[in-house]
């Protein structure tokens, strides 16, 4: 069948006048003179939906009708941005729609602010998911993406005196124009109950069997979002799940005039998926993080096995049908679940669903701290899901079984493999549970694979050779070039020509224009103009204003100890001290403005404090009249994709100052890099590879590599020696205890000063010194504006390995071998 039943409006400007007006009458019920500019913006969104739809059934019909292997990638989070740009992009109707909308009187700019992003993610690894996405249609992978429709997502971050305070975040108050619910497609979900065992006969012969006897259930109700490729016709389906109640109301008990019970079931059910944990990286071990993990991967293999498999599949050919990627741990739960359709639903013998299972998962770790990885008790996963912890047990019997048989009784070393970990309590480690399961395992950075392989898991590494392997993490350059920096995507395409989206090594070719100072010029009034937007964008927002000539220096990320913020504060510090000390005349100093963006998890008191610290330093060095205005500290609260998008693009300096070993990969460095902003880091994560292709001539490395780091824990680590040693940090440290920043009050910064001095997890102070030696060649370094263009330059030129496309290429090389695209 050649044409789809359904067409696309025609892609001029007339049609999508129609089009667009048609929907503001036929899907909102108004008039243009008398919509609001959210009826507009919903108008405008369904248009764009309209030149999608056609794709969209036809590409699901195609990866019906061909059975190829495809991608599941089962992610708790996808921290999507807004949509309506992406999808202008992808369609290449953003000249249209603008010329429309101006035809109507309405300016697209306004509708774009009417977005309210779903930030259905945390940081690094939801976003990474999103970027995945993107490629994965650009390259015509035949996939679905499945997850949590959150009805909350990360929560919105406003602050008080200078302290965070969280807000729930309504992204669906005035409803997205962009999913489609499917209720009638709902998969059932249960939880709780007990196993027992029954009989069959099996070829004559009895056989016991165990089956799962549930306490309750919900219904998982799918809702489609198109994700369309970029250029390329392709339209992909992200699905999330949303929970509701089985029967929403018990009609006896309502009837019988008990509404209140009959509503609680229906609260219940729907708690499921009501709000995102904006926790990163501590686990919470919280029930109802475990029934929403369940949630989404039970209802995923559920709906893939009903409605993605042609009628009759033979399901011993799961492998050669589908890879289901297991972005983290938190959809583990899906090996237990698969094993128990196949063995207790589908009738299998146990090797033979697990010779199965074990060819259709990979999984993907995202961190190296421990705290990190998740574990779930025994007892909250026997009460929840008790088949699947029978499942679990027998997987480990037959897996320790196997570990017994090549290396003898080693006990200590069976301890240390077993999924189950008896210490401090009972309970299963969904890592090792992964990687038993998984054909393969990955890390997001060859630093963070090779430490994966040698410090996390070298047991499993021994026992399983092959498995392991890397894959570099990437950024679309759909959303973090071409939307988010248009005047260099401009640059770069009069310079190379079009195509470079989709090829981005092809970056490469403007190293010659670095030499060329008509070029140099131009890419400096592009960073100049972006700084200029991010201005308005602050002043509209925050109130801030952006001074021009300031050397512009970001650090936006998640607030963690890991990342260091308190290194950056003790830079500003230091600087701020050596003027209102006297000996550096603020005159003389290179200008800089420092933007901070970063949410801390609501439980995280020390990330909490942090922050406070940051607003604390900013409101002293901003407003006193010594500084002459050459350092200024800003914070915009609420960071997140849309303010990035305006971020990256306008810095200078990109802060990627992890302690060595403990940032997995980092992508914001990757998005700064591609930008044009050079970066002051550490050998961590994915900085490693992004200093080797820039050059170090163009990169300002410091601090410990990760080798130095083990060797300063085993000498045995005493941050108090570093304070002693060095004025310019004890100058710091003391003006912060002084309580210079907090009014005099010397209680309120005091447990940040104390961890640092005495205990120091992440060697700040052992970093300070080649951190702020670093500093000073940036100031160097930035005063020769030329010189420092063709250094950005040069970064643009040599990041396009970073290309989220380069990743999802390396998955389906390393991991995934399915088929070239249909
Ligand atoms: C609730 C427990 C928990 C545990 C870990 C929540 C979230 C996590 C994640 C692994 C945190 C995360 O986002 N990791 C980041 O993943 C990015 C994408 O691979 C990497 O670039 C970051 O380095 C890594 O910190």
């Amino acid at each position: 069948m050649a044409l789809a039943p359904v067409t696309a409006p025609p892609a001029s400007v007339d049609g999508f006048v129609k089009q667009f007006l048609e929907n503001l009458n036929l899907e909102r019920g108004v008039m243009l003179s008398s919509s609001s500019a959210n009826d507009q913006y919903m108008a405008l969104a369904n248009t764009v939906r309209d030149y999608l739809i056609a794709r969209w059934l036809e590409d699901q019909r195609r990866q019906k009708v061909a059975q190829a292997k495809g991608v599941c990638y089962l992610s708790a989070e996808y921290l999507l941005g807004r949509q309506l740009d992406n999808n202008l992009l992808a369609t290449r109707l953003t000249e249209i729609a603008t010329d429309a909308l101006a035809q109507c009187g309405i300016d697209l700019d306004e509708l774009r602010q009417q977005e309210v992003e779903p930030g259905l993610g945390n940081g690094g690894l939801g976003r990474l998911a999103a970027c995945f996405i993107d490629s994965l249609a650009t390259l015509s992978v035949p996939s679905i993406g499945y997850g949590i429709r959150y009805e909350y997502g990360i929560f919105r971050q406003t602050f008080e005196n200078g302290e965070q305070i969280e807000q729930p975040d309504a992204w669906l108050t005035l409803g997205s124009p962009w999913e489609f619910p499917h209720p009638e497609n709902a998969q059932t979900v249960s939880f709780g109950g007990h196993t027992e065992t029954y009989e069959v006969d099996h070829e004559g012969e009895k056989v016991t069997r165990s089956r799962w006897i549930p306490s309750w259930n919900v219904q998982a109700v799918p809702y489609n979002y198109m994700v369309p490729g970029y250029h390329n016709g392709r339209v992909n389906t992200l699905r999330l799940w949303r929970s509701v109640a089985t029967n929403s109301f018990d009609l006896s008990g309502f009837n019988s005039g008990d509404y209140e019970e009959a509503v609680r079931a229906q609260t219940y059910a729907e708690t499921i998926s009501k709000v995102l944990y904006p926790e990163d990286s501590t686990p919470q071990g919280k029930e109802l993080r475990l029934q929403q993990q369940y949630f989404f991967v039970a209802a995923s293999i559920g709906d893939f096995l009903d409605h993605m498999l042609a009628p009759g599949y033979d399901l011993t050919n799961l492998p050669n049908r589908v890879i289901f990627q297991l972005n983290d741990t938190h959809p583990v739960i899906a090996v237990p679940e698969l094993m128990r359709v196949l063995v207790d639903e589908k009738g299998m013998e146990w090797d033979a669903a697990w010779a199965i299972t074990q060819q259709c998962f990979a999984y993907t770790c995202h961190t190296l701290l421990p705290e990190a990885l998740e574990v779930w008790s025994v007892d909250l996963l026997g009460r929840l899901l008790p088949r699947h912890l029978e499942i679990i047990y027998r997987i480990n019997d037959e897996f320790l079984l196997a570990v017994r048989k090549r290396f003898g009784d080693d006990e200590m070393r069976i301890r240390n493999m077993s999924i189950i970990s008896e210490h401090p309590n009972r309970s299963v480690r969904m890592a090792y549970l992964a990687t038993v399961a998984g054909a393969k395992v990955n890390g997001v950075a060859e630093l963070h694979s090779q430490l994966l392989r040698e410090r996390v898991l070298p047991d499993f590494d021994e026992f399983y050779p092959g498995k392991f392997t890397n894959v570099t993490n990437g950024v679309t350059p759909r959303r973090f070039i071409r939307l988010a920096n248009p005047g260099l995507a401009n640059l770069i395409t009069e310079a190379l020509g079009a195509g470079w989206t989709v090829d981005l090594e092809r970056l490469r070719g403007l190293e010659a224009f670095a030499e060329d100072p008509e070029f140099r010029a131009q890419f400096a009034e592009v960073k100049a103009a972006n700084k200029r937007v991010l201005s308005e964008v602050l002043l509209a927002r925050d109130g801030f204003e952006l001074s021009e000539d300031h050397l512009l220096d970001v650090m936006v990320k998640r607030l963690h100890e890991y990342k260091r913020q308190m290194l950056k504060v003790l830079h500003i510090v230091t600087s701020y001290e050596s003027i209102v000390s006297g000996r550096v005349k603020a005159s003389d100093m290179q200008a800089r403005t420092f933007i901070f963006g970063a949410k801390a998890a609501p439980g995280y008191a020390m990330a909490k404090r942090i922050i406070h610290l940051i607003n604390a330093v900013g409101s002293v060095v901003n407003n006193d009249p010594r500084v002459e205005g050459k350092l200024k500290v800003i914070f915009p609260p609420n960071y997140n994709v849309t303010l990035a998008e305006r971020v990256v693009p306008a810095a200078d300096l990109s802060e990627q100052i992890s302690l060595a070993g403990k940032e997995a990969s980092g992508t914001g460095n990757m998005k700064f890099a591609l930008n044009g902003a050079l970066t002051i880091g550490t050998d961590d994560g994915a900085n490693v590879e992004i200093r080797q292709l820039v050059g170090d001539d163009n990169f300002f490395l410091f601090g410990m590599a990760e080798p130095e780091v083990e060797a300063l824990w085993a000498k045995g680590y005493k941050p108090a020696e570093f304070y002693q040693a060095d004025e310019s940090l004890r100058r710091a440290l003391d003006l912060i205890a002084s309580g210079a920043f907090s009014g005099g009050d010397r209680s309120v910064f005091e447990p940040i000063v104390s961890n640092l001095l005495y205990d120091d997890r992440f060697m700040v102070l052992a970093d300070y010194a080649t951190y702020i030696e670093a500093q000073a060649k940036v100031d160097l370094a930035y005063a020769d504006q030329d010189a420092w263009t063709k250094a950005a330059i040069l970064n643009v030129a040599r990041s396009g390995f970073f290309s989220s496309d380069r990743s999802i290429r390396d998955y389906i090389e390393r991991i995934w071998h399915t088929p070239p695209a249909l």
